[in-house]
């Protein structure tokens, strides 16, 4: 029998024809890898579509690379090699994502043996009977050419032709990658997950361009030498504040709990929102009396300092003391690789502290999977440790009353003390999920629909915090805890804050530069029960707006102030920022694009603005113009010196002798089973096993926890919160 009549479709049997033969293959492959392997949470028909068209602009380029080889044998050997290695990607994907639920990456092919080794077992380990639904073409394919059921295309093939199949390769490709823009501006410069990539771009694109970025950060960090470390160990001796000796310590050996607030401006606090009958609604009751309670350090002008990393910006300001990138996101371009001087790591190593993070979105997310094992924390209880479903959670994760509580069941096994992270995700962008549900808190009435539901949301996060720190009382846990609470970033763009301007009392037609640099103020407090805080003495009343802090600072100045309130002095690391509670600390706050907020100036772009009064200085003086090249001076080299570390990975060059830091293996963690790990170090600790489950005689306390969630509630009572 003739190939053309077993095929029906002749056009296999030519060139051309079997290549598309194959890019038809593969994309059948890749689509369902997508469906079935990989957990892409396709939340729209417009993202279908893009998961349904991804494969194809870059398989179409990589196999006609084939076409430009002359001799038919060598060009199908060449195809055949080409399809062999996309299959084998993009099945190495698909069994590393059934262990790990991310994606291979280039530094994780070629930094770890482990993994590798890891890999082939996990390979053979978590082989299905159906993956080899990957390979079969690979056998069927050479059998259809042995027993000529499909022939080889003998003809010349045309050179233009083949540069017309790259071209449209790259014109298609070109059409996914700007529809993806739309659908996820600067997707490919912030990077926010490899799953992202993955289902707007495909799986080979990741890879390349994966590459192409690891390569390009390995250049520059492999250039660095440890000369370079000097001018930031020089620059860091200098800006060193010291702390104050009556607060040093005070808290030293609790459990530090940090809460992230998504999105939350300081605005919020004390703000009430009038309603359509003018009825005044306290927007965030629970976190004001924190804000002013006598057991608080609160500061009120405190400025968030993110860039294009949005939450990772700033979970790498508080945790490292250093800046994000002028583009895109550290904790994916190097959290995977760079070595750092973080928190939890410095707590273990310094004061056996025990770390976790709990966070309701995918542990790819900003890479915190591959990145919180270079800033050491211990444990990573990311979505697949939640119970989730579609009343829950949304686009980023659980809701937050959800992740408090869900969380008890993993927070009482941790040995203490520990350091603990929650990231909060409800207050974020588009704010509006809770209208008429939860505790049907007003929405705004401007003309934007996205501020409008901001303070429901902020409101909601509140009361979450609120009854966490119920059950944090009820199991005893608080009084021998400090808790953080911050706010990461703004919630309400630049380009929104004219219409927010009105309720904040202000003219939208005067609206300026300076009042959106003013709302990038966000809350900051350390709440630490029953401290004994100098100057506030029993008789002091349990709230007072005097207690707040004036001091301008930012995110980078976090880590010194806390650790100096736990009796470590931050001296010996290399830490940007300064302490908060420090009468040295400069009064200066450093934005990333090198504007900035000190107590006299506001120097944004060419404006200058007198801080306290908003006032625009048209014709400074020469003695202002001498004070703000000063301060400008300050701020270049603060970020300069943020890039040197961070971009040349310098951290690396400085020794244990000096940070008193081991090095950091983070082959040593891998965030699975994360329950059965506690349990063991308790079963092995036995009697010293400082858990608080352990403490509380093995009685589990997820009881006391107590929630008004809508999302918990019963379904019969669901009627009453549909909008
Ligand atoms: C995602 C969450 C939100 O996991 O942290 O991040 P953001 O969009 O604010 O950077
Ligand atoms: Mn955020």
């Amino acid at each position: 029998m003739k190939a053309q009549n077993l095929f029906n479709f002749r056009f296999v049997n030519t060139r051309l024809g079997f290549m598309f033969f194959l890019v038809i293959l593969f994309w059948l492959k890749s689509v369902c890898a997508y469906f079935f392997n990989f957990d892409l949470n396709i939340e729209s028909n417009f993202q279908y579509f893009f998961l349904l068209i991804n494969p194809i602009a870059m398989t179409i380029f990589l196999l006609g690379i084939a076409l430009y080889i002359k001799p038919p044998l060598a060009s199908y050997i060449t195809m055949g090699i080409i399809y062999c290695l996309l299959t084998i990607l993009l099945f190495s994907n698909v069994s590393y994502y059934r262990e790990f639920s991310d994606f291979l990456t280039i530094a994780t092919i070629l930094g770890s043996k482990s993994v590798s080794a890891g890999l082939g077992e996990a390979a053979v380990n978590l082989f299905r009977p159906y993956d080899l639904f990957f390979f079969v073409d690979l056998i069927v394919i050479p059998l259809l050419f042995f027993t000529k059921k499909i022939s080889m295309d003998q003809r010349s093939f045309r050179l233009r032709v083949s540069f017309a199949i790259s071209a449209i390769a790259c014109m298609l490709f070109g059409a996914n990658l700007s529809f993806a823009e739309v659908a996820r501006p600067e997707l490919l410069k912030r990077m926010f997950s490899n799953d992202y990539i993955v289902k707007y771009m495909g799986v080979s694109f990741f890879t390349v361009y994966d590459g192409y970025r690891f390569f390009k950060t390995d250049q520059v960090r492999s250039e660095a030498s440890p000369k370079d470390l000097v001018k930031v160990k020089d620059y860091v001796k200098e800006h060193y504040t010291g702390y104050d000796p009556n607060l040093f310590g005070i808290v030293r050996g609790r459990n530090v709990i940090t809460i992230h607030l998504e999105s939350f401006e300081q605005f919020l606090i004390n703000y009430k929102l009038k309603d359509q009958q003018g009825e005044e609604h306290e927007v965030t009751p629970f976190l004001n009396k924190i804000f002013a309670s006598k057991e608080t350090f609160s500061f009120d002008n405190f400025f968030h300092q993110v860039s294009q990393g949005k939450t990772s910006d700033a979970e790498n300001l508080l945790e490292n003391s250093l800046f994000g990138l002028e583009s895109g996101s550290l904790f994916t371009q190097y959290g995977g690789e760079n070595t750092f001087q973080a928190a939890p790591n410095i707590l273990q190593q310094h004061s056996g502290y025990t770390s976790a993070v709990f966070h309701g979105n995918g542990g790819g997310f900003w890479n915190r999977n591959e990145t919180y094992k270079q800033l050491g924390y211990d444990y990573f209880f990311h979505d697949k440790y939640f119970k989730i479903n579609e009343k829950n959670s949304f686009q980023y994760g659980l809701h937050d009353k959800e992740l408090f509580k869900q969380s008890i069941k993993y927070l009482e096994h941790l040995q203490q003390p520990f350091y603990v992270k929650y990231i909060t995700v409800s207050n974020h962008f588009p704010y509006g999920e809770f209208h008429g549900k939860d505790d049907g808190f007003p929405f705004a009435d401007t003309k934007d629909k996205t501020i409008n539901g901001y303070f429901a949301t902020a409101h909601y996060l509140d009361t979450a915090v609120k009854e966490f720190f119920a059950y944090l009382k009820a199991s005893g846990l608080y009084d021998h805890t400090a808790i953080v609470i911050y706010g990461d970033h703004y919630g309400i763009s630049n380009k929104r804050n004219p219409d927010l301007a009105e309720l904040l009392g202000k003219d939208p037609e005067t609206w300026n530069d300076y009042d959106n640099v003013m709302l990038q103020r966000v809350p900051f407090m350390i709440h630490m029960p029953n401290a004994n805080i100098p100057g506030r003495i029993e008789e002091s009343p349990a709230e007072s707006l005097d207690y707040i802090n004036h001091s301008f600072g930012g995110e980078v100045d976090v880590l010194p102030t806390l650790l100096h309130l736990l009796g470590i002095d931050n001296q010996r690391y290399l830490q940007l920022g300064q302490d908060l509670l420090s009468p040295k600390k400069d009064q200066i706050v450093a934005f990333r694009n090198k504007n900035f907020v000190a107590s006299d100036y506001t120097v944004l772009g060419s404006k200058i603005y007198n801080t306290q009064t908003g006032e625009l200085l048209e014709n400074p003086t020469e003695e202002t113009l001498s004070i703000i090249e000063q301060l400008k001076q300050k701020v270049n080299q603060q970020i300069t010196m943020s890039d040197l570390l961070t971009t040349k990975d310098l951290l690396r060059f400085y020794g244990k002798n000096e940070s008193g830091l081991s090095p950091i293996n983070p082959e040593k963690y891998n965030y699975q089973k994360e329950l059965e790990r506690l349990k063991k170090i308790e079963k092995q600790k036995k009697q010293n096993s400082t858990s608080l489950y352990s403490k509380n005689n093995k009685r589990s306390t997820v009881k006391l926890y107590k929630t008004k969630s809508y999302q918990n509630y019963q379904d019969e009572d669901e009627s009453e919160f549909l909008p």
